[in-house]
């Protein structure tokens, strides 16, 4: 499947100078027509957002969107936490990348469906994406369906896609600040994972320093430590997508 996505967060155009030498002051008009239409991309994007959030509140579905820089282990976690799942309930995976189908590949190596889009050169999901591949997975009996938007820590936070929650990904090896540097995405979030755990021992790196910062920005967002590879955090991991299934179809059921 292949998108279109659309970068809303640029500054305002620049000026070229005949020179070639870049004039940097703004030019109000160009800013304040790409405001325009970044609102109005932005408005569209909520209507669309609205309508899968509506449709997987009937279904029983807890959606869950995974966000991160590209390489956090987003992929590798899925399918560990696929694995562990034992489809006690249905399943489904979305994968977002600029190219290839690697990520659904590797997902569908579990048995779980997986629906890859590729966004071209957007930088991010959208919720219409995202609606249109739930066309081809098969939701109507509830259970879980996990989101992988495209490895970027800037875009995504934008675009609500109707998930329940938006989960975001920082490994150990991207760097503790990451969560002042790049506020908007933690503070969008629910859930902070912090993954790779298992290099800790040898990296310098301030796990509690990174928590600090994630709650400078969102001062409720919830944490786990977690390593695909040793296993860490993963039960934890579980319980709470688990909680999510159980209270979306109880939901459903009403
Ligand atoms: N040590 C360690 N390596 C991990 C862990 N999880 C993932 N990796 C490695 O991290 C690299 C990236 O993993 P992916 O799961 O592909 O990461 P991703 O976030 O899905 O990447 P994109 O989809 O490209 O953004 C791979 O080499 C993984 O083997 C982990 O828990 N511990
Ligand atoms: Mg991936």
């Amino acid at each position: 499947m292949q998108g279109q996505g659309h970068g809303t967060g640029g500054g305002a155009g620049y000026r070229r100078a005949e020179s070639g030498t870049p004039d940097t002051r703004p030019v109000p008009t160009q800013g304040s027509r790409r405001l325009a239409v970044e609102r109005e991309i932005l408005a569209a994007n909520n209507s669309h957002a609205a309508r899968n959030r509506e449709r997987w509140r009937g279904q029983g579905v807890f959606a869950v969107n995974l966000v991160s820089s590209p390489g956090s282990g987003k992929t590798t976690l899925l399918v560990e936490t696929i694995r562990r799942l034992g489809f006690v309930f249905p399943v489904a995976v979305i994968e977002g990348d600029q190219q290839t189908s690697r990520d659904a590949e590797r997902i569908r190596a579990t048995g779980a469906p997986a629906v890859q889009i590729n966004t071209g050169k957007g930088c991010h999901l959208d919720a219409s994406m995202v609606e249109r591949a739930c066309a081809s997975l098969d939701l109507a009996g509830g259970g879980l369906l996990l989101v992988e938007n495209v490895g970027n820590l800037v875009c995504p936070a934008e675009f609500d896609l109707g998930e329940a929650h938006k989960v975001v990904i920082l490994s150990v090896t991207e760097g503790e600040d990451k969560p002042i540097k790049y506020p908007n995405i933690f503070a969008a979030s629910d859930l902070m994972l912090l993954t790779k755990v298992d290099l800790l021992p040898h990296l310098v790196f301030d796990a509690d320093g990174c928590l600090d910062y994630a709650r400078r920005v969102n001062p409720s967002i919830e944490a786990m430590r977690v390593s695909s590879t040793s296993g860490e955090g993963l039960d934890r991991w579980i319980a709470w997508l688990a909680r999510g299934v159980e209270a979306a179809r109880e939901g459903a059921r009403r």
